[in-house]
Protein backbone atom coordinates (compact mmCIF):
# COMPACT_ATOMS: atom_id res chain seq x y z
CA UNK A 1 0.00 0.00 0.00
CA UNK A 2 2.45 2.91 0.77
CA UNK A 3 4.76 2.15 -2.27
CA UNK A 4 2.87 3.67 -5.88
CA UNK A 5 4.60 1.04 -7.70
CA UNK A 6 2.93 -1.88 -5.86
CA UNK A 7 -0.70 -0.94 -5.86
CA UNK A 8 -3.18 -3.39 -6.90
CA UNK A 9 -5.21 -1.16 -9.78
CA UNK A 10 -7.75 -4.90 -10.59
CA UNK A 11 -9.52 -4.56 -7.48
CA UNK A 12 -11.54 -2.21 -5.39
CA UNK A 13 -10.41 -0.76 -2.57
CA UNK A 14 -11.30 0.90 0.64
CA UNK A 15 -11.27 4.41 1.64
CA UNK A 16 -8.05 4.22 3.68
CA UNK A 17 -6.27 1.97 1.58
CA UNK A 18 -6.95 5.06 -1.45
CA UNK A 19 -5.72 7.55 1.33
CA UNK A 20 -2.63 6.07 1.66
CA UNK A 21 -2.16 5.43 -1.84
CA UNK A 22 -2.65 9.51 -2.09
CA UNK A 23 0.73 10.07 -0.11
CA UNK A 24 3.21 7.24 -1.95
CA UNK A 25 2.03 8.98 -4.96
CA UNK A 26 2.76 12.48 -3.81
CA UNK A 27 5.89 10.96 -2.73
CA UNK A 28 7.11 8.83 -5.53
CA UNK A 29 6.76 12.11 -8.09
CA UNK A 30 7.05 15.04 -5.63
CA UNK A 31 7.39 17.44 -8.88
CA UNK A 32 4.16 15.84 -10.54
CA UNK A 33 1.66 15.65 -8.01
CA UNK A 34 0.43 17.60 -4.90
CA UNK A 35 -2.49 16.68 -2.71
CA UNK A 36 -4.85 19.35 -1.92
CA UNK A 37 -7.22 19.22 1.06
CA UNK A 38 -10.62 20.86 -0.64
CA UNK A 39 -12.14 20.15 2.59
CA UNK A 40 -14.47 18.06 4.58
CA UNK A 41 -17.75 15.85 4.07
CA UNK A 42 -20.49 16.06 6.22
CA UNK A 43 -18.62 13.26 8.19
CA UNK A 44 -15.70 15.06 8.52
CA UNK A 45 -13.47 12.59 6.39
CA UNK A 46 -10.50 14.98 3.99
CA UNK A 47 -11.54 15.92 0.62
CA UNK A 48 -8.45 15.00 -1.48
CA UNK A 49 -7.69 16.54 -4.88
CA UNK A 50 -4.34 15.30 -6.75
CA UNK A 51 -2.97 18.70 -8.49
CA UNK A 52 -1.03 17.23 -11.56
CA UNK A 53 1.26 20.57 -12.98
CA UNK A 54 4.70 21.07 -13.46
CA UNK A 55 4.12 24.97 -12.48
CA UNK A 56 3.19 28.03 -12.92
CA UNK A 57 0.93 30.30 -11.37
CA UNK A 58 -2.66 29.51 -11.94
CA UNK A 59 -2.34 27.77 -15.08
CA UNK A 60 -5.71 27.04 -17.28
CA UNK A 61 -6.88 23.90 -15.47
CA UNK A 62 -9.07 20.91 -15.97
CA UNK A 63 -11.16 19.54 -13.49
CA UNK A 64 -12.10 15.78 -13.69
CA UNK A 65 -14.55 14.02 -10.50
CA UNK A 66 -14.93 10.52 -9.72
CA UNK A 67 -17.38 8.61 -7.11
CA UNK A 68 -19.50 11.63 -6.75
CA UNK A 69 -22.67 8.92 -6.60
CA UNK A 70 -20.83 6.17 -4.07
CA UNK A 71 -22.11 3.41 -5.96
CA UNK A 72 -20.22 3.50 -9.20
CA UNK A 73 -16.95 1.85 -7.98
CA UNK A 74 -15.65 1.40 -11.15
CA UNK A 75 -15.46 5.38 -11.56
CA UNK A 76 -13.25 5.75 -8.44
CA UNK A 77 -11.06 2.22 -9.66
CA UNK A 78 -11.03 3.82 -13.29
CA UNK A 79 -9.78 7.23 -11.57
CA UNK A 80 -6.83 5.38 -9.18
CA UNK A 81 -5.61 3.75 -12.56
CA UNK A 82 -5.76 7.24 -14.98
CA UNK A 83 -3.65 8.88 -11.92
CA UNK A 84 -1.18 6.48 -12.40
CA UNK A 85 -1.12 6.18 -16.15
CA UNK A 86 -0.70 10.25 -16.43
CA UNK A 87 1.77 10.10 -13.00
CA UNK A 88 3.98 7.32 -15.51
CA UNK A 89 3.47 8.90 -19.04
CA UNK A 90 4.53 12.53 -17.74
CA UNK A 91 8.29 12.89 -19.63
CA UNK A 92 7.76 9.68 -21.46
CA UNK A 93 4.61 10.41 -23.55
CA UNK A 94 4.81 13.28 -26.06
CA UNK A 95 0.86 14.11 -25.34
CA UNK A 96 0.42 14.08 -21.65
CA UNK A 97 4.05 15.96 -21.45
CA UNK A 98 2.65 18.88 -23.62
CA UNK A 99 -0.65 18.40 -21.68
CA UNK A 100 1.06 19.05 -18.15
CA UNK A 101 3.41 21.46 -19.60
CA UNK A 102 0.68 23.65 -20.30
CA UNK A 103 -2.35 23.11 -17.95
CA UNK A 104 -3.34 21.31 -14.65
CA UNK A 105 -4.89 18.87 -13.93
CA UNK A 106 -7.23 18.35 -10.60
CA UNK A 107 -8.43 15.03 -10.13
CA UNK A 108 -11.14 14.46 -7.37
CA UNK A 109 -10.93 10.33 -7.09
CA UNK A 110 -13.26 9.73 -4.12
CA UNK A 111 -15.79 12.76 -4.31
CA UNK A 112 -18.18 11.48 -2.02
CA UNK A 113 -16.25 9.98 0.39
CA UNK A 114 -18.87 9.38 3.17
CA UNK A 115 -21.32 7.50 0.79
CA UNK A 116 -17.72 5.13 -0.33
CA UNK A 117 -16.89 4.02 3.19
CA UNK A 118 -20.81 3.29 3.60
CA UNK A 119 -20.57 1.64 0.22
CA UNK A 120 -17.74 -0.61 2.03
CA UNK A 121 -19.60 -0.88 5.50
CA UNK A 122 -23.37 -0.72 5.18
CA UNK A 123 -24.89 -0.71 1.93
CA UNK A 124 -23.18 -1.61 -1.48
CA UNK A 125 -26.27 0.58 -3.73
CA UNK A 126 -26.10 3.57 -1.56
CA UNK A 127 -25.79 6.85 -3.90
CA UNK A 128 -25.85 9.46 -2.08
CA UNK A 129 -24.11 11.78 0.73
CA UNK A 130 -24.49 10.74 4.39
CA UNK A 131 -26.69 13.96 5.60
CA UNK A 132 -29.27 14.30 8.22
CA UNK A 133 -32.32 15.21 6.30
CA UNK A 134 -34.32 17.31 9.04
CA UNK A 135 -37.92 16.02 9.85
CA UNK A 136 -37.05 12.45 7.96
CA UNK A 137 -35.69 9.28 9.17
CA UNK A 138 -33.90 9.20 5.75
CA UNK A 139 -30.41 10.14 4.95
CA UNK A 140 -28.57 11.22 2.44
CA UNK A 141 -29.06 14.12 -0.90
CA UNK A 142 -27.90 13.16 -4.21
CA UNK A 143 -25.01 15.37 -5.17
CA UNK A 144 -25.85 14.95 -8.85
CA UNK A 145 -29.34 17.26 -8.16
CA UNK A 146 -27.64 19.46 -5.75
CA UNK A 147 -25.83 22.01 -7.87
CA UNK A 148 -27.52 25.45 -8.87
CA UNK A 149 -28.52 24.59 -12.57
CA UNK A 150 -31.90 24.61 -12.67
CA UNK A 151 -31.80 23.18 -8.96
CA UNK A 152 -35.15 21.26 -7.75
CA UNK A 153 -36.65 21.22 -11.64
CA UNK A 154 -37.87 17.94 -13.28
CA UNK A 155 -35.75 14.99 -12.79
CA UNK A 156 -34.57 15.93 -9.10
CA UNK A 157 -37.32 14.66 -6.14
CA UNK A 158 -38.30 16.98 -3.04
CA UNK A 159 -38.11 13.59 -1.29
CA UNK A 160 -35.40 12.79 1.10
CA UNK A 161 -36.14 8.89 0.83
CA UNK A 162 -35.70 9.44 -3.25
CA UNK A 163 -32.55 8.61 -4.40
CA UNK A 164 -32.92 11.79 -6.48
CA UNK A 165 -33.33 13.37 -3.46
CA UNK A 166 -31.72 17.38 -4.24
CA UNK A 167 -31.91 18.63 -1.06
CA UNK A 168 -32.98 21.61 0.97
CA UNK A 169 -31.82 24.11 -1.25
CA UNK A 170 -28.14 24.21 -4.02
CA UNK A 171 -25.02 23.52 -2.34
CA UNK A 172 -26.69 22.71 0.68
CA UNK A 173 -24.12 19.33 0.42
CA UNK A 174 -21.17 20.57 1.89
CA UNK A 175 -19.15 17.78 -0.40
CA UNK A 176 -20.85 20.12 -3.36
CA UNK A 177 -19.88 23.38 -2.12
CA UNK A 178 -16.27 22.74 -1.55
CA UNK A 179 -15.78 21.99 -4.86
CA UNK A 180 -18.07 25.31 -6.13
CA UNK A 181 -15.68 27.14 -3.89
CA UNK A 182 -12.27 25.63 -5.56
CA UNK A 183 -14.10 26.32 -8.69
CA UNK A 184 -14.96 29.86 -8.33
CA UNK A 185 -11.72 31.02 -6.18
CA UNK A 186 -9.42 29.20 -9.04
CA UNK A 187 -11.17 30.91 -11.53
CA UNK A 188 -9.59 29.27 -14.44
CA UNK A 189 -10.92 25.42 -15.39
CA UNK A 190 -11.24 25.11 -18.79
CA UNK A 191 -12.95 21.50 -18.19
CA UNK A 192 -14.65 20.21 -15.80
CA UNK A 193 -15.54 16.06 -16.48
CA UNK A 194 -17.01 14.03 -14.16
CA UNK A 195 -17.25 10.28 -13.99
CA UNK A 196 -19.79 7.86 -13.55
CA UNK A 197 -21.38 4.45 -14.08
CA UNK A 198 -22.92 2.56 -15.99
CA UNK A 199 -24.07 3.19 -19.18
CA UNK A 200 -21.37 3.59 -21.65
CA UNK A 201 -21.96 6.82 -22.75
CA UNK A 202 -20.61 10.23 -22.65
CA UNK A 203 -22.66 13.23 -22.09
CA UNK A 204 -22.36 17.24 -22.57
CA UNK A 205 -24.55 19.69 -20.86
CA UNK A 206 -27.77 19.86 -20.91
CA UNK A 207 -29.56 17.79 -18.02
CA UNK A 208 -32.05 19.98 -16.60
CA UNK A 209 -33.42 20.98 -19.85
CA UNK A 210 -33.18 19.17 -23.47
CA UNK A 211 -32.57 22.52 -25.05
CA UNK A 212 -29.51 22.51 -26.71
CA UNK A 213 -26.44 24.35 -25.55
CA UNK A 214 -24.99 26.82 -27.40
CA UNK A 215 -21.99 25.03 -27.88
CA UNK A 216 -23.28 21.77 -29.01
CA UNK A 217 -21.91 21.16 -32.69
CA UNK A 218 -18.26 21.66 -30.92
CA UNK A 219 -18.91 19.68 -27.74
CA UNK A 220 -20.75 16.54 -29.88
CA UNK A 221 -18.20 16.49 -32.32
CA UNK A 222 -15.35 16.55 -29.49
CA UNK A 223 -17.44 13.55 -28.11
CA UNK A 224 -18.03 11.92 -31.12
CA UNK A 225 -13.97 11.62 -31.58
CA UNK A 226 -13.49 10.75 -27.69
CA UNK A 227 -15.17 7.89 -28.16
CA UNK A 228 -13.70 6.55 -31.63
CA UNK A 229 -10.43 6.63 -29.78
CA UNK A 230 -12.36 4.83 -26.56
CA UNK A 231 -13.74 2.14 -28.96
CA UNK A 232 -10.86 1.54 -30.90
CA UNK A 233 -9.20 -0.53 -28.03
CA UNK A 234 -11.76 -3.57 -27.58
CA UNK A 235 -14.68 -2.69 -29.78
CA UNK A 236 -16.69 -1.20 -26.39
CA UNK A 237 -19.38 1.02 -27.68
CA UNK A 238 -20.59 4.25 -26.48
CA UNK A 239 -23.36 6.78 -27.36
CA UNK A 240 -22.66 10.33 -26.85
CA UNK A 241 -25.47 13.11 -26.54
CA UNK A 242 -26.60 15.71 -24.20
CA UNK A 243 -28.12 14.54 -20.80
CA UNK A 244 -31.54 15.17 -21.18
CA UNK A 245 -31.51 13.27 -24.57
CA UNK A 246 -29.49 10.44 -24.25
CA UNK A 247 -30.66 9.27 -20.82
CA UNK A 248 -33.28 11.69 -19.10
CA UNK A 249 -33.68 14.81 -17.77
CA UNK A 250 -31.94 15.58 -14.72
CA UNK A 251 -31.70 18.87 -12.70
CA UNK A 252 -29.03 20.57 -10.33
CA UNK A 253 -26.21 18.08 -12.04
CA UNK A 254 -22.68 19.30 -12.11
CA UNK A 255 -21.81 19.64 -15.86
CA UNK A 256 -24.76 21.99 -16.12
CA UNK A 257 -23.90 24.18 -13.30
CA UNK A 258 -19.44 23.70 -14.89
CA UNK A 259 -21.00 25.19 -18.18
CA UNK A 260 -23.34 27.84 -16.82
CA UNK A 261 -20.30 29.29 -14.63
CA UNK A 262 -18.36 29.55 -17.96
CA UNK A 263 -16.32 26.27 -17.78
CA UNK A 264 -17.10 25.47 -21.41
CA UNK A 265 -15.78 21.67 -22.34
CA UNK A 266 -18.02 20.07 -19.44
CA UNK A 267 -18.66 16.58 -20.03
CA UNK A 268 -19.96 13.63 -18.17
CA UNK A 269 -19.07 9.85 -18.60
CA UNK A 270 -21.12 7.11 -17.31
CA UNK A 271 -18.49 3.92 -17.88
CA UNK A 272 -19.01 0.20 -18.04
CA UNK A 273 -21.15 -1.66 -18.55
CA UNK A 274 -25.02 -1.38 -19.69
CA UNK A 275 -26.39 -3.32 -17.23
CA UNK A 276 -25.55 -6.65 -17.18
CA UNK A 277 -23.78 -5.94 -14.26
CA UNK A 278 -24.16 -2.28 -13.59
CA UNK A 279 -22.80 -0.60 -10.25
CA UNK A 280 -21.53 -4.47 -9.61
CA UNK A 281 -19.10 -4.45 -12.28
CA UNK A 282 -16.24 -7.17 -11.90
CA UNK A 283 -12.72 -6.38 -10.94
CA UNK A 284 -10.95 -7.96 -13.72
CA UNK A 285 -12.89 -5.16 -15.76
CA UNK A 286 -11.39 -1.95 -13.69
CA UNK A 287 -8.24 -2.16 -15.79
CA UNK A 288 -9.32 -2.81 -19.14
CA UNK A 289 -12.62 -0.18 -18.66
CA UNK A 290 -9.53 2.14 -17.02
CA UNK A 291 -7.86 1.53 -20.20
CA UNK A 292 -9.86 2.17 -22.83
CA UNK A 293 -11.52 5.41 -20.88
CA UNK A 294 -8.12 7.08 -20.91
CA UNK A 295 -7.74 6.99 -24.54
CA UNK A 296 -11.20 9.27 -24.61
CA UNK A 297 -10.19 10.99 -21.60
CA UNK A 298 -6.45 12.25 -23.10
CA UNK A 299 -8.66 13.31 -26.78
CA UNK A 300 -10.59 15.47 -24.60
CA UNK A 301 -8.07 16.60 -22.34
CA UNK A 302 -5.38 17.35 -25.80
CA UNK A 303 -8.72 19.24 -27.40
CA UNK A 304 -8.90 21.46 -24.43
CA UNK A 305 -5.25 21.94 -24.46
CA UNK A 306 -5.44 22.89 -28.03
CA UNK A 307 -8.48 25.13 -28.14
CA UNK A 308 -7.60 27.60 -25.64
CA UNK A 309 -10.86 30.00 -24.89
O1 LIG B 1 -24.55 14.06 -14.92
O2 LIG B 1 -24.28 11.97 -15.30
C1 LIG B 1 -25.03 12.93 -15.10
C2 LIG B 1 -26.54 12.79 -15.06
C3 LIG B 1 -27.06 11.41 -15.24
C4 LIG B 1 -26.71 10.44 -14.13
C5 LIG B 1 -27.48 10.83 -12.86
O3 LIG B 1 -28.62 10.38 -12.66
O4 LIG B 1 -26.93 11.59 -12.07
C6 LIG B 1 -27.01 9.05 -14.61
C7 LIG B 1 -26.93 7.96 -13.58
C8 LIG B 1 -25.69 8.13 -12.73
O5 LIG B 1 -24.58 7.81 -13.15
O6 LIG B 1 -25.85 8.60 -11.61
C9 LIG B 1 -26.94 6.60 -14.27
C10 LIG B 1 -26.90 5.45 -13.30
C11 LIG B 1 -26.96 4.11 -14.01
C12 LIG B 1 -28.08 5.52 -12.33
O7 LIG B 1 -27.85 5.52 -11.13
O8 LIG B 1 -29.23 5.58 -12.78
ZN1 LIG C 1 -23.76 8.62 -11.04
Amino acid sequence: VGDAKSFNYATYHQLDTIYSWMDSMVASYPNLISKVQIGRSYENRPMYALKFSTGGSNRPAIWIDAGIHSREWISIGSALWMANKMATDFGVDASVTSLLGKMDVYLMIVTNPDGYVYTHNSDRMWRKTRSVNAGSSCRGVDPNRNWNAGFGGPGASNNPCSDSYHGPSAHSEIEVKNIVNLIKNHGNFKSFISIHAYSQLLMYPYGYTCNDIPNKAELDSVGQRAVQALSSLYGTSYRVGNICKIIYQASGGSIDWSYNNGVKYSFAFELRDTGRYGFLLPANQIIPTATETWLALKYIMEYVRDHPY
